[in-house]
């Protein structure tokens, strides 16, 4: 077998911690010596020990002189566990294959250092674009202090996520809300805005694939929502985040009773026009170690989220519909032409069931 195929087998095994781990990253490691796996292991749990320590204590015969694969760059920092390099030493590992360098501040580059200077041999980048992509949350977490985010919504190939009357549960197919809740088991938190909720009265839980439940994050400026929507009434879980407005901090009784329901409720800066600030509420998520949120409109929080370049990417669900008239995906962006327009990369394009499934990267 090659580096390379080390390596993926390194990202399917990490994959194994998805929505487990967060806000670290996804960490799979495979030990080999003379064209045999001696052992490998992931990271299992936030907190928990790391891939690099479960992988080596599976190894049952003398790792002397055999080769570590790892998606991302050993450790090399006294967190909540030993750094793992000190232990790849002494176990005599002789060569390590990184998939990428870890962009935590905390290390990058200094895992490699050391190894390097105990004699050992190691080789960066193999699938690095792969090793990325896989831990896309954390390296925005750490890089900016700010969650990872993606607006997600189902919209006609006119561009509509619901049509006049506010109607846009049966937009997408099954299976396009299948995958979603998919989507709900590996971010962090989903995010809508107070509207969202009082037109649709979402759950936002995971019910349709196994998995576990998102933060479900409510955007309120006025925090006068009410509290008679599913969403508070079976908040079983206590996921629930009710984000608002500085100026709310006094309104006593209704945080209380937030707080009885099951809701932690955050304040972030106001923007002018009585709207919560965006990115001050992106960071009070990233205070409470949020490392990936999965914004689930409305219209009016999605042209937010453009309008000030807050976010990472987007997934559109298109079904093949055509509504004329309805709500639009994105509202006025104050934008005079074309040449000013909000520009986007097509990522992955994918058919699900009968829609598309379109990836959109800035
Ligand atoms: C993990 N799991 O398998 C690897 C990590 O607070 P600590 O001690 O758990 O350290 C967390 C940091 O360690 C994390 O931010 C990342 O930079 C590095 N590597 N972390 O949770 C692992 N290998
Ligand atoms: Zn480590």
């Amino acid at each position: 077998m090659t580096d390379e195929s080390y390596i993926r087998l390194a990202i399917e095994i990490a994959k194994k911690g998805a929505g487990k781990v967060s806000p670290n990253p996804m960490v799979g490691v495979v030990i080999v010596k003379n064209e045999r796996i001696l052992g490998a292991g992931f990271h299992e749990k936030f907190g928990s020990k790391h891939a690099e320590i479960n992988a080596i204590e599976k190894v049952k015969e003398n790792i002397e002189g055999a080769t570590l694969f790892t998606n991302l760059e050993p450790c090399s920092h006294y967190g909540k566990t030993p750094p793992c390099v000190d232990r790849i030493i002494s176990e005599k590992i002789k060569r390590v294959v990184i998939g990428t360098l870890d962009m935590n501040p905390l290390i990058s580059g200094k895992g490699v250092k050391k190894l390097k200077s105990a004699g050992i041999d190691v080789k960066v980048g193999v699938l690095e674009n792969e090793c990325i992509e896989l831990n896309k949350f954390f390296f925005k977490y750490v890089t900016k202090k700010l969650p990872y985010v993606s607006l997600k919504a189902a919209q006609t190939i006119d561009g509509k996520i619901a049509d006049k009357s506010g109607e846009s549960s049966w937009i997408s197919s099954l299976q396009s809300r299948k995958y979603v809740h998919s989507l709900r088991a590996k971010y962090d938190a989903v995010l809508v805005g107070k509207g969202t909720v009082e037109k649709d009265d979402p759950k936002l839980t995971v019910r349709l694939v196994e998995g576990r439940n998102p933060k479900r994050v409510i955007l309120d400026a006025n925090l006068d929502i009410k509290l008679s929507h599913r969403i508070f009434t079976k908040n079983n879980d206590r996921n629930l985040i009710v984000i608002t407005s500085k100026k709310n901090a006094g309104k006593k009784r209704k945080i209380n009773k937030l707080n009885s329901l099951g809701a932690l409720v955050l304040f972030a800066k106001e923007e002018s026009g009585e709207k919560v600030d965006l990115k001050s509420a992106l960071r009070e998520l990233y205070k409470i170690g949020i490392a990936s949120v999965l914004v689930e409109g409305g219209s009016e929080v999605f042209t937010s989220f453009v309008k000030e370049n807050l976010f990472d990417d987007m997934l559109m669900f298109i079904s093949p519909r055509i509504l004329g008239c309805g709500v639009p995906l994105i509202g006025n962006l104050g934008i005079k032409n074309l040449q000013k327009s909000v520009k986007a990369k097509i990522g992955n394009v994918e058919k699900i069931g009968d829609d598309i499934l379109l990836e959109l990267l800035k």
